[in-house]
C-alpha cells in the first residue's frame, strides 16, 4: 500500500513535468501510460492487493490518478495538434501569488524572555549563557550551599548517573558563577535560560521551567542601586498602575535578600484566585551578593560589592496572560500556541 503510494505519487510527478514538441511525442505518452499495456493500467491491476476495507479509498485515488493522466494527453494533443509545443501551455504564471506558508507563532515563554532580556538589555546590561549539566560547584558550593543544604537534595535535583558531580541546573547562577570566575569586573549580565528541578508536574510544578537571572558587581553597588533597577523593570513590564513592595527574605546567596511583590494586575488588589486573596504576588527574588560568594570567585569582597536578583519566566507569563495550567507551555497543543503573536 504505501509503496503503491509512493509509485502513483512518482508517476505523477513524471507526468506533470513530460513536455512533448510533435504530435508523436502526445502519442508516445499515451502508449506509456493510458495504452492497453500502460502504466495506469498496471496500477488499477495492484487493486486485488489492496485489503478489503482501504478498497473505497484506494479505488477513488486511482480513478483520480487515471483522470489526471488523461488530461495531461488532452493537454499534449491539442498543444501539438496546433503546432505548439506543450512546454508554452505549462508555463506558470509567475505573476500569481506565491502559496502563503504557515510561519506558526512565538512561544509565550520566549515572548517574555525576549521582553525581560530587551528591557535590561536599555540598562545596559548584556546577555549570558552557560551549560545546562553543570557540575555541583557551580550550581550549588560555589553559591555558599553546603554540601548537607536542602536545595540539593536528591528529591530536588536530577543527578547525572554516569558522574555524582554532575547534575541538570537547578538555577542559571551557575552561569553567574562562571562569569564571576573570568575575573572581568565590572560584570552586568543577565541570565535568562531552562532550569531542572525533580518535582511531580502539576497544574502549579514541572520538572523544567525558565529563569531570568540578573547580576551586576562593581564598586560601591548599594541596595538602593538594587530597588531602583527593579522598579524600572516592573514598570516597564507591567506599566505604571500597581503598587510595589519589598519583603525580607532569605537566600544563601544573598545577603541581605528580598522578594519583590506588586499588586495583584488581575483585581486590583483587592483579592482573587491569582493573588490567593492577598492582594499581592511575588515576582522575583534579589538581594546582594554574599561576600562568600565573590571569595569563592577570587573577587575582592572588600573591593567590589553587587546586587543580583531571579525571576521565573512561566510565573511573569502565567501572570501577564492569566494562564491557570503550567502544563500548557509544555504540552504543545496548537490551540494554545496560536493565541500568541505571528514569528513574523
Ligand atoms: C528566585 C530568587 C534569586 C539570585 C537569585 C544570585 C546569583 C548569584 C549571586 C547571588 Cl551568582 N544571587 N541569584 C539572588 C536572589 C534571588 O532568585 O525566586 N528565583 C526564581
Amino acid at each position: 500500500m504505501e509503496q503503491l503510494l509512493e509509485k502513483i505519487a512518482s508517476f505523477k510527478t513524471e507526468i506533470s513535468s513530460f513536455i512533448a514538441t510533435k504530435t508523436d511525442e502526445a502519442e508516445a505518452f499515451r502508449i506509456k501510460y493510458l495504452g492497453s499495456k500502460g502504466l495506469v493500467k498496471e496500477v488499477m491491476g495492484e487493486m486485488k492487493h489492496v485489503a478489503a476495507d482501504k478498497k473505497r479509498e484506494f479505488g477513488q485515488l486511482l480513478n483520480e490518478f487515471k483522470l489526471f493522466a488523461e488530461a495531461k494527453y488532452e493537454e499534449l494533443k491539442t498543444a501539438t495538434e496546433n503546432g505548439e509545443s506543450s512546454a508554452n501551455a505549462a508555463l506558470i504564471d509567475l505573476s500569481l501569488p506565491g502559496d502563503p506558508m504557515p510561519v506558526g507563532s512565538r512561544h509565550p515563554i520566549s515572548l517574555v524572555r525576549n521582553e525581560v532580556v530587551s528591557i535590561f538589555q536599555r540598562l545596559g546590561f548584556a546577555v549570558a549563557e552557560g551549560p545546562e549539566i553543570e557540575d555541583d560547584w557551580h550550581n550549588f558550593t560555589a553559591l555558599n550551599m553546603p554540601e548537607n543544604h536542602t536545595a540539593r537534595d536528591m528529591q530536588d535535583t536530577f543527578y547525572i548517573s554516569q558522574n555524582p558531580d554532575w547534575i541538570l541546573r537547578t538555577h542559571t547562577s551557575s552561569v553567574q558563577v562562571r562569569e564571576m570566575e573570568k575575573g572581568k569586573l565590572p560584570i552586568r549580565i543577565i541570565c535568562p535560560g531552562r532550569v531542572y528541578r525533580n518535582e511531580t508536574i502539576s497544574a502549579r510544578a514541572h520538572c523544567f521551567f525558565h529563569q531570568v537571572e540578573g547580576l551586576y558587581i562593581a564598586d560601591n553597588v548599594s541596595f538602593a542601586d538594587l530597588k531602583q533597577t527593579l522598579y524600572f523593570f516592573v514598570q516597564e513590564m507591567f506599566g505604571k498602575d500597581f503598587k510595589v513592595r519589598f519583603r525580607p527574605s532569605y537566600f544563601p546567596f544573598t545577603e541581605p535578600s528580598a522578594e519583590m511583590d506588586i499588586s495583584c494586575l488581575i483585581c486590583g488588589g483587592t483579592g482573587c484566585n491569582v493573588c490567593k486573596h492577598t492582594g499581592w504576588v511575588e515576582i522575583l527574588g534579589c538581594g546582594m551578593v554574599h561576600p562568600n560568594l565573590l571569595e569563592n570567585c577570587g573577587i575582592d569582597s572588600n573591593k567590589y560589592t553587587g546586587f543580583a536578583f531571579g525571576m521565573g519566566i512561566e510565573r511573569i507569563t502565567m501572570l501577564k496572560y492569566q494562564i491557570k495550567d503550567l502544563r500548557l507551555f509544555s504540552e504543545n497543543d496548537v490551540r494554545f500556541l496560536r493565541q500568541f503573536t505571528p514569528a513574523i
